[in-house]
């Protein structure tokens, strides 16, 4: 916790602990001068019916389902302006630290682009290589660097949509060395589990809980996707992605491929494709049901704290599973039209 000697481990689960963590909260949200108010954070926070301009914030190599993710939102021109896309730091068994995981994230953009005929260039950054070293420590990176040279083009009136889709280090050292630019801002993560679910550690919050922190207290406008108690319903199977993507051309046989890849054991398996869940928010928030609840605190434990004293973000609450694959694949299973280099000889 945020500038505390380290208490016993009882002290986490007491009421002076979360007085304190309030405490802590609000000196901290004292630098952000520019807290909008809590109208305009209800107005910034109603899901978009246009098309909006938009970065998407990805740790690409971590598994296989952001690869979807980047390619869902360049396959939604209708709806989302993608102006670029930044790599995000990850660490667990496909990469030997945050900053492998970022490199490798990097290179699966690039991969990805390359299939799609997209140049690279002043589209794709390098984002930062370590965690937050503490809650005022912003990370330095060419991506956080373009994400605060964009949000200052943007406006209230036409914000820019950051969706994030891995740890949220980029985003929030953006936010840290520049925070007027939350003027400017929403933010889609998928990150954290639902208030409810039966356990609070989670992937993308774990990456960088400091991170993850700020991202709830800055009062920056968040949507939340949570990740268990929502996105995990976004499954597929083998059989499934055979019969709707296999064949139709390259980039759909790279992603079946990937999957495959991932379990030596396809029977009756199923895999989340978690991703595509921040994606299809914009796509159409009438598959990605949502409310505003007040932001909770995250605790040094990856729990949730409640104070209803505290602004509002919009929590997506559950997914249309089935709205969002037919869309997905329809997409993906034509988009050698879009992208004619992708199609099969
Ligand atoms: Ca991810």
């Amino acid at each position: 916790m945020r500038g505390l000697p380290a208490p016993p481990e009882s002290f986490y689960n007491s009421r002076q602990f979360l007085f304190l963590q309030l405490l802590e909260d609000f000196e901290f949200m004292k630098n952000f001068s520019s807290k909008l108010s809590a109208s305009q954070q209800a107005e910034r926070l109603l899901p978009p019916q246009r098309r909006v301009k938009a970065v998407l914030d990805t740790d690409a190599y971590n598994e296989i389902d952001d690869q979807f993710a980047i390619l869902y939102a360049m396959l939604s021109p209708e709806k989302i302006d993608l102006q670029a896309i930044y790599a995000a730091l990850f660490y667990n068994g496909r990469s030997s630290s945050p900053a492998d995981g970022m490199e490798k994230s990097y290179q699966e953009i690039l991969k990805i682009c390359g299939l799609t005929g997209r140049d690279p260039e002043g589209f794709v950054f390098r984002g930062c290589r370590a965690p937050l070293e503490g809650p005022e420590l912003p990370q330095e990176s060419e991506a956080v660097n373009d994400l605060i040279r964009k949000a200052r083009q943007a406006s209230p009136d036409d914000p820019l949509y950051v969706i994030g889709i891995g740890a949220c280090t980029n985003i929030v050292s953006a936010i840290l060395k520049c925070p007027e630019i939350i003027e400017n801002l929403v933010v889609v993560w998928l990150g954290g589990n639902t208030r409810d679910w039966v356990y609070p550690s989670e992937f993308n919050l774990s990456q960088d809980l400091a991170a993850g922190q700020v991202l709830f207290d800055c009062g920056v406008p968040l949507v939340q996707i949570p990740a268990f108690g929502v996105t995990n319903f976004l499954i597929t199977t083998v059989p499934e992605l055979e019969a709707c993507l296999a064949g139709k051309n390259k980039i759909c046989d790279y992603l079946v491929d990937n999957v495959k890849a991932y379990s030596n054991d396809h029977f009756a398996w199923s895999k989340a494709i978690w991703d595509v869940g921040a994606v299809a928010y914009l796509v159409n928030s009438g598959w990605t049901p949502s409310s505003l609840i007040h932001a909770p605190v995250v605790v040094s434990d990856h729990s949730y704290a409640f104070d209803e004293r505290r602004h509002f973000i919009r929590s997506v609450q559950r997914m249309d599973r089935d709205a969002i694959f037919r869309d997905l694949f329809t997409k993906l299973g034509s988009c050698h039209e879009r992208f004619p280099q992708a199609a099969k000889k």
